[in-house]
Formats: C-alpha cells, sequence, structure tokens
C-alpha cells in the first residue's frame, strides 16, 4: 500500500516565509479544514496516512515535502536553505529512519528543499534555487548516480522551487505554466497550461492526479487527455507559496 507522510498545519502557518508572493491574511481554521480534505483525497483512494509529530513552531511544518524525498529505496533527509525550517527536520528523520528505508542526509554547507527535486522515470531534475545551492545538488547527485539515477540541474529563478513551476503527469510529460518556467527545453515533453496554480498535480495512479482547485481550465485539460482528475482548495497554502505536491512525501508501493 503506498504511504502518505503529512503534518498538520501550525496555527502559525500565516508567519511562513515568503518569497516571490505579497503576504495576505491565511486563515490557521481553513487551513486545517482545507488539509484534512486534502488527506482524505489520498485517504479515499487507498492510501495509508502516516502522520508526523506535529511541529506547531514552526509556521512551514505542514510543507513536509521539502524536508524528505524518498527515491525508491533511499530517503535523503534533505538540509532546507531557509534557516527557519531547518528545524522541521528532526522529527521527520525519526519517523523516516523508524520505516526502516535507508536514510542519508544532505550535510552543511549544502542546501536542498524536496520541493526542488522532480522524478521523471530515471531522471531527477533539481532546481538550483535560492534554497537548494550547488554543494546540495552534487551531493545528491553522489547518493544516486550509483543507484542508477540520471541527475539534471536546472535554473529556478522566476519561482520558489523546480516543483511550483513544473510536475510530472503519470505519462512523464513535464506540465508548467511557461511564463513562469525558466527553461522549458530542459523537459522531453512539455505541456504548458494556461494557469499557473495548475502547474502542480501530484500523480495518485497511473490513471489519476491531484490539483489545486483554483486551476479548473488546466483539470479540464487534463481530463480532455483521459486522466482522472481530483481538484482539491488549497487557498490557503498557495498564499505561503505552497501548493499540492509540498503538502506531503509519497512513499510509493
Ligand atoms: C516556504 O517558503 O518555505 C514555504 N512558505 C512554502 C514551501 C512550499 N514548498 C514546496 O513548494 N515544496
Amino acid at each position: 500500500m503506498s504511504r502518505l507522510l503529512v503534518r498538520r498545519p501550525s496555527p502559525r502557518l500565516a508567519d511562513g516565509e515568503l518569497t516571490h508572493l505579497e503576504r495576505v491574511p491565511a486563515d490557521a481554521a481553513l487551513a486545517l479544514a482545507q488539509w484534512e480534505g486534502y488527506v482524505d483525497a489520498f485517504r479515499t483512494r487507498g492510501w495509508e496516512i502516516v502522520p508526523l509529530p506535529a511541529a506547531d513552531d514552526h509556521p512551514d511544518g505542514v510543507f513536509v515535502e521539502d524536508v524528505v524525498v524518498i527515491f525508491s529505496d533511499l530517503a535523503v533527509i534533505t538540509r532546507p536553505g531557509a534557516d527557519s525550517r531547518r528545524g522541521e527536520i528532526e522529527t521527520a528523520q525519526g519517523v523516516v529512519e523508524a520505516s526502516g528505508i535507508e536514510t542519508a542526509a544532505i550535510q552543511a554547507p549544502g542546501t536542498l528543499e524536496g520541493g526542488d527535486v522532480l522524478k521523471v522515470g530515471r531522471t531527477v531534475y533539481v532546481g538550483r534555487s535560492s534554497r537548494t545551492n550547488d554543494e546540495g545538488i552534487a551531493q545528491l547527485r553522489t547518493l544516486l548516480t550509483p543507484r542508477g539515477w540520471d541527475v539534471v540541474a536546472v535554473p529556478i529563478t522566476k519561482v520558489l522551487h523546480l516543483k511550483t513551476g513544473v510536475t510530472a503527469l503519470p505519462d512523464g510529460t513535464v506540465i508548467g505554466y511557461e511564463p513562469l518556467v525558466d527553461d522549458v527545453s530542459v523537459y522531453p515533453e512539455f505541456l504548458g497550461i494556461a494557469e499557473p496554480e495548475g502547474s502542480a498535480v501530484v500523480v495518485l495512479d497511473e490513471h489519476s492526479v491531484l490539483i489545486s482547485a483554483a486551476a479548473p481550465r488546466t483539470a479540464d485539460l487534463l481530463r480532455d487527455r483521459g486522466l482522472d482528475v481530483v481538484a482539491v482548495p488549497i487557498s490557503e497554502f498557495e498564499k505561503l507559496e505552497g501548493c499540492v505536491t509540498c503538502l506531503s512525501v509519497r512513499v510509493r508501493d
């Protein structure tokens, strides 16, 4: 059974880091309700939900994707580029280590956030962003090359993370809102969409994806391509530069 690692949102979510967006009020109660809806979308499709310990002192703790990245037989504990996020690692590390997956960690001076890591087949695209540095990418490459992964670094200047701008559909097509993608030519198959919020999709299974409810035209486009599309409202997380990918770590069976 596939497992979903999640962490409930902090009541201090509204104080989270912002890089490209202006701060607007976020509603903690609505955020919690939206998070529960997000988790339910997986639970009702057969995913096992694995809650990480709460980290209410960390406003961005709900964005668990940034602190752990799973590569089938290896879990990489990251070292976030944002100082305020380093304290999120400890509790996540305990859960991952207890799961029995081999674990490695990015070391200083390397920085890496999971939002900058996109797997497509055996290729791992890694965003060189304000949060992920060359040393972090080099460490990841050293870990993954012997395991048969091809690590490709890509520049990120227009959005927070690589996966804020692009993600991949079940068939490996990379999807993104072109004005916010530094270089679409990096990706062998690229599908441009009309809504920035539609850039992030989570693959639920071979035929289904999860997407933000703020991207109805992208949802229609994906349905036209034959996919089942589950749309969930995540407005309170989008205010903090979050998206559907960053709210969980997927451990696929
Ligand atoms: C941050 O700036 O770190 C958070 N406010 C948002 C993190 C979003 N994470 C992601 O897209 N993977």
